[in-house]
């Protein structure tokens, strides 16, 4: 069997491609250094898949931003409003990846959403109703294909389907088209594309159609058959990869279209169990690519059971027709362990991230070709580290297990029903009617990091840091005096990243120094690692809250992660459940809403940013039972207050229509979400479900340094009146400010107060 892997991440080992392209935006690096810069990562990242022993080596999964928009400028799908800036081809795409504001030129950034079920974003295919394809003259994939071949590799290229290259897109504003329409249109080129290909001397291609793992509607099921007999035998031979779930709802679409394709792809770190049906749906010929190695988490491979899945498929196919791979792309994986010089060594022999996992990958199709005698020390080595971690203290800690037997369900209530609890928080915070604040964070002032680093890094004492904490939380505190908000907010100046920031704060986790995976562009996560049974040995917010309420004439805001968005936005361990280690997350984070409670904080709110993208990705019995974990994992965090404690949540997007009574059963006080960019008719769903309690839609969108005046945010909160009751609604942005100035934050927060000032106003008299 050949071990192959299916994308490799693009960051480089010190985020060098991040450190690159942040400089070529600040003028500070030329565009031909730019350049040079990614093909030094692209070959460094090639040499060490071949020095691990892949035989399959991706080529085109490198990308400057993201490989959906590569595509997007590819096949010039790119809207006007770029094209006609005459800018560079790089300058066009960054413009369509983050905007372009320079030498008179002004456009905004295409939308970019998740990709899939992880953290990853990628750039929305935008499509015009008369939208026409046609093939750049120096395609990107020929061109990274040719340059591997002349560092003597010769690489598979991965280019995006046709299919979910339109499934994962969508009309741009103002036009109607439905995006697969335009199969027909596309088709040529990826033809053209293959052929050139071909030419070039690619044997094998891999096209990724990862939408199959979505259940689909008939129209785009429909579009797979005449596009892959288009495709199968335009160029090079097909190898069809779908990722992050399985594909056995979608067979129809396997017996119909993929007939001449070479290989298929399936995932069985996540769904081994469809293996042996995949097989059967194999034509008599075809090759079936085995992902047993993980590329969404940082575990090491379970060999074992690996070559036993791949064996599996060896006796029924033969070792021809078997190819062990990664399961998807291992961008979503960090880039070397060999950078973690502060983990300890006992965690450190558990871990895998992309350079060790292209090694995996190569170990296992050794020992299924030449059998396991041939990497004997190899498999011994990972047997004893799966002991190891298994039976590791560090892995179980009994008093939180006896802790989760002895969970109640009443301890998910909160006592009273909302009516009864709103009546005493309304006279025990004395709001007024539209009541105005803020998500949480304030900007991240270069200061604030100056002096996070010294800290980190020993220069500045522990004392010197909290005081220039206090100092900040003060500067804010008088900024919201002055704009005479009425919740009010400490900032979070001491904090990093939302969720790296409380993992710090609990056992059970450990922090890498160097592990970061791209989110979207140049931005990167640090995601930290759950290696045990989690728990909170002391507070980890209140000194901040306190000290901040202690100065403060209005109300103070105690800001959480929740449990859901701790888990996600980490990386989980892989021997326990997921809903296990919610509800770990969720203890912890009880005992700190009680202790801020018991400081004096009677507002709190825990955000769930993540709740959505944690909805496995098929309606069904499984997203009901996700939803059903998550949700008692939130109550289970917020159900221990007061009913004259409010109850606050956030979530970062407007799309909340198809799980509903999910956000409903969360039974949050308020929860504020994104709104200032959607259509104010989607808040209908509140009415016609006759939601009871109390919604802050974002009066403006934070993401931009733009100010909104007074009377674009009076517009926007008039529409949302049309769908909530004067008495229901908050007014505050969209989201945390931490990404920007303090000129624009105060000007844009004077004008929300303004306006809902003038909502009150005119409400109290009609009153
Ligand atoms: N934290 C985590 N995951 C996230 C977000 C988050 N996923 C979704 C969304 N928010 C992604 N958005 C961002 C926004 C900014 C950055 C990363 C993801 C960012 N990163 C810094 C960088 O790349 O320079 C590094 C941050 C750090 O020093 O920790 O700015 O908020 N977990
Ligand atoms: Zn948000």
């Amino acid at each position: 069997v050949q071990s192959s892997i299916l994308g490799f991440p693009r960051m480089g080992r010190l985020r060098d491609l991040k450190k690159a392209n942040e400089a070529y935006w600040a003028d500070k690096l030329s565009r031909d250094e730019l350049l040079a810069e990614g093909k030094r990562l692209r070959l460094e990242h090639w040499k060490i898949q071949k020095d691990a022993g892949v035989d399959i080596i991706p080529s085109n999964d490198f990308a400057f931003y993201d490989h959906v928009l590569d595509h997007i400028q590819m096949f010039n799908a790119i809207p006007e409003r770029y094209s006609k800036q005459g800018l560079e081809p790089i300058d066009e795409y960054f413009a369509m990846g983050r905007g372009h504001q320079k030498n008179g030129v002004d456009v905004p950034s295409l939308e970019m959403v998740k990709w899939f079920d992880s953290n990853y974003h990628y750039v929305k295919p935008t499509l015009q109703d008369n939208q026409t394809f046609s093939l750049t003259s120096d395609p990107k994939p020929v061109r990274e294909f040719l340059e591997a071949k002349e560092a003597g590799i010769v690489t598979r290229p991965v280019i995006l389907g046709p299919v979910s290259f339109l499934a994962l897109g969508k009309a741009d504003r103002g036009q109607s088209v439905e995006p697969i329409t335009l199969l027909e249109k596309l088709l040529p080129v990826y033809e053209q594309l293959l052929q050139k290909l071909k030419e070039a001397g690619a044997e094998t291609v891999q096209i990724d159609e990862p939408v199959l793992v979505f259940d689909l509607p008939s129209k785009i099921k429909d579009a797979f058959k005449p596009a892959y007999e288009k495709l199968a035998g335009a160029g090079p031979k097909v190898v069809l990869a779908t990722y992050f779930g399985d594909i056995v709802h979608n067979f129809d679409v396997v017996d119909a279209a993929f007939k001449n394709i070479h290989a298929l792809h399936v995932d069985l770190v996540r769904h081994p169990e469809q293996l042996e049906q995949v097989i059967s749906h194999l034509q008599p010929s075809q090759v079936l690519s085995a992902g047993v190695v993980d590329g969404r988490n940082i575990w090491k491979t379970n060999f074992k059971k690996a070559i036993e899945l791949v064996e599996t498929a060896v006796q029924k196919l033969g070792k021809d027709r078997v190819i062990v791979a990664s399961s998807s792309s291992l961008l979503h994986t960090p880039h070397t362990l060999d950078s973690e010089k502060q983990l300890p060594e006992e965690v450190k022999d558990w871990f895998s991230f992309a350079s060790q996992k292209v090694v995996e990958v190569a170990i296992i199709a050794k020992a299924v070709t030449e059998g396991p005698a041939s990497v004997r020390e190899q498999l011994e080595a990972n047997a004893k580290s799966m002991q190891a971690r298994a039976s590791s203290p560090r892995t179980n800690d009994s008093k939180v297990k006896e802790r989760q037997s002895k969970i109640t369900a009443e301890m998910h209530r909160r006592q009273n029903p909302f009516t009864e609890r709103y009546a005493q928080q309304k006279t025990h915070l004395s709001l007024p009617l539209f009541p105005t604040t803020t998500i949480g964070s304030f900007p991240q002032t270069k200061e604030i990091r100056i002096q996070r680093n010294k800290f980190t890094k020993g220069e500045i004492t522990a004392e010197e840091y909290e005081k220039f904490i206090e100092k900040e939380i003060e500067d804010v505190v008088k900024i919201q005096d002055e704009l005479n908000l009425d919740v009010y907010v400490h900032g979070e100046p001491e904090r990093n990243d939302m969720v790296q920031y409380f993992g710090e704060r609990m056992d059970g986790y450990v922090f890498t120094t160097h592990a970061w995976v791209q989110s979207y562009g140049s931005r990167c996560v640090r995601p930290p690692i759950i290696v045990g049974d989690i728990s909170r040995p002391q507070p980890m917010t209140v000194k901040e809250s306190k000290y901040a309420a202690s100065i403060s004439k209005k109300p103070m805001k105690g800001m959480l992660t929740g449990p859901i968005t701790c888990l996600r936005w980490s990386f989980p361990r892989d021997d326990v459940h997921q809903s296990v280690q919610a509800q770990q997350l969720a203890l912890a984070l009880r005992d700190e809403v009680v202790d801020l409670e018991a400081a004096g904080i009677y507002v709190i709110q825990v955000d769930e940013p993540a709740l959505r993208e944690g909805l496995p990705l098929r309606a069904g019995k499984e997203r009901e039972n996700y939803l059903s974990w998550a949700v008692d994992s939130f109550k289970l965090s917020t159900a221990g207050v007061k009913d004259s404690t409010q109850i606050h949540s956030h979530f970062c997007y407007s799309e909340f229509q198809d799980f509903f009574h999910a956000i409903a059963a969360l039974d949050a006080d308020v929860l504020s979400i994104e709104n200032s960019k959607s259509d104010a008719k989607l808040l209908k769903v509140f009415i016609d479900e006759a939601y009871p309690r109390h919604i802050g839609p974002g009066v403006y969108d934070i993401h931009s340094p733009r100010v909104p005046s007074e009377q674009e945010i009076k517009d926007r909160v008039e529409e949302m009146l049309q769908y909530l009751k004067p008495e229901q609604l908050w007014i505050n942005p969209d989201c945390g400010l931490k990404t920007r100035q303090w000129k624009e934050t105060k000007e844009a927060l004077k004008n929300m107060v303004d306006a809902a000032i003038y909502f009150r106003e005119k409400y109290n008299k009609s009153a």
